[in-house]
């Protein structure tokens, strides 16, 4: 029953992450279209700040926070849950959990 409960309220942890990931995209898409703005205006008036490679990696950030790309190191001791925290993560059972290896004689 507690297992349940702790899933229950793993998986709605997870769809709060997704929505702030996606918060984030919109204000990062904003942003980047800000400082485009500001570039343009700029390059009419005092000169543009040559922020073109900063646009583009906020633009590449934004677009993969919205599909949902990114990097997620899992660190830990032998057997301390990191399978199974990926597995759950994932939505299937990918990566072998509760692997006891044998030593080889
Ligand atoms: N009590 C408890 N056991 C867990 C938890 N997560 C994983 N385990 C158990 O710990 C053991 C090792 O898990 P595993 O994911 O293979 O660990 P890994 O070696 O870090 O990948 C398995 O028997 C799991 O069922 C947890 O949150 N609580
Ligand atoms: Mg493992």
């Amino acid at each position: 029953m507690t297992e349940q409960v702790a899933t229950d309220r793993f998986i709605q942890d997870l769809e709060r992450v997704a929505q702030v990931r996606s918060e984030i995209s919109v204000c990062l898409s904003k942003l980047a279209q800000t400082i485009n703005q500001a570039e343009l205006a700029g390059d009419s008036s005092s000169g543009k700040l040559s922020l073109e490679r900063d646009i583009e990696d906020i633009t590449i950030a934004s677009k993969n926070l919205r599909q949902g790309v990114f990097r997620l190191l899992v660190l830990g001791d032998m057997k301390r849950g990191k399978s199974t925290f990926l597995n759950a993560l994932i939505g299937e059972n990918l990566l072998p959990s509760d692997v006891t290896l044998v030593p080889q004689c």
